[in-house]
């Protein structure tokens, strides 16, 4: 069966090898970002580009225990990918990027199973020159709430550190959350707000992060995406009264998982 899907995407290839130009715009006009899944996972981990149609040009440079390279939305969505790619293969797709912030995923790999894109309209450096591993991303916070939340507006303030999330207040009424972060880190930092999902019953994969496709439905609120030492970010979220949990998804090359480190926390809305 594997074979069998292997022979397919080689198929597959001709087509798309054709479509990559030696420069950074194919001849439909879309610009193509750059990855190779090694052992250790996506190659950058960490990169950024502008909003539009995306092609993404994936090779395997030598990765027998990932074959599989995904871009996800925020909702957690798979919204391309690219898989059976053994080594030497390669593949490309295409996505119409919109700006906020999308995870990659090279599920299996050692160091940085995950990663980010981050889409900015103000022209961030694309393609894969970009830091990766240690190179957080702007603050790209959600897109507001649609629709008039009503009841109160409490601000939170959230102090990420290596590795911690302390909130103040630490519980607030129905209605507008501001969260307002603060990486006063080393490491990018982000924060993942779920509601009803205790911090205990957070489905974890072999890395030690959250596995946030494996969250039930809905539970997923919302995140400020990673975001560097030393910078802010700040987003509004319209909260129902329940128990909330908050956390980093990230995972860094040498220190892990954060979540698994302690970067959890939860808040309370009443
Ligand atoms: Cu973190």
């Amino acid at each position: 069966m594997r074979r069998a899907l292997s022979l397919l995407s080689v198929a597959g290839l001709v087509f798309f090898v054709t479509g990559c130009g030696s420069d950074s715009k194919g001849s439909s006009g879309a610009k193509t970002l750059e990855f190779t899944i090694t052992d250790e996972g996506c190659n950058p981990a960490q990169t950024s580009t502008t909003p539009g149609s995306t092609n993404f040009h994936v090779k395997n440079t030598g990765a027998n225990a990932i074959t599989e390279f995904e871009v996800l939305d925020s909702t957690g969505h798979i919204v391309g990918e690219k898989e059976n790619l053994t080594p030497g293969l390669e593949g490309s797709f295409t996505i119409d990027l919109q700006e906020g912030a999308y995870t990659l995923a090279c599920p299996g790999g050692t160091k940085s199973p995950t990663g980010t894109l981050t889409v900015g309209a103000h022209g961030a450096a694309a393609s894969g020159s970009a830091d990766h591993d240690e190179g957080g991303g702007d603050c790209v916070p959600p897109a507001p709430a649609s629709g008039s939340a009503g009841g109160s507006t409490t601000e939170v303030k959230a102090a990420l550190s290596d590795f911690k999330i302390e909130l103040n207040p630490t519980a607030a009424k129905a209605g507008t959350v501001e969260l307002d972060g603060t990486n006063n880190g080393t490491h990018p930092h982000e924060i993942v707000v779920v509601k009803g999902v205790a911090s205990s019953a957070l489905p974890t994969d072999a890395n030690g992060k959250v596995d946030e496709d494996k969250l039930p439905a809905d539970t997923v609120i919302g995140e400020l995406e990673a975001f560097s030492p030393g910078k802010n970010c700040s987003a509004s979220f319209t909260l129902q009264p329940g128990s909330y949990t908050l956390f980093c998804n990230v995972v860094g090359a040498e220190e892990g998982a954060h979540f698994q480190k302690g970067m959890v926390t939860s808040f309370t809305v009443s």
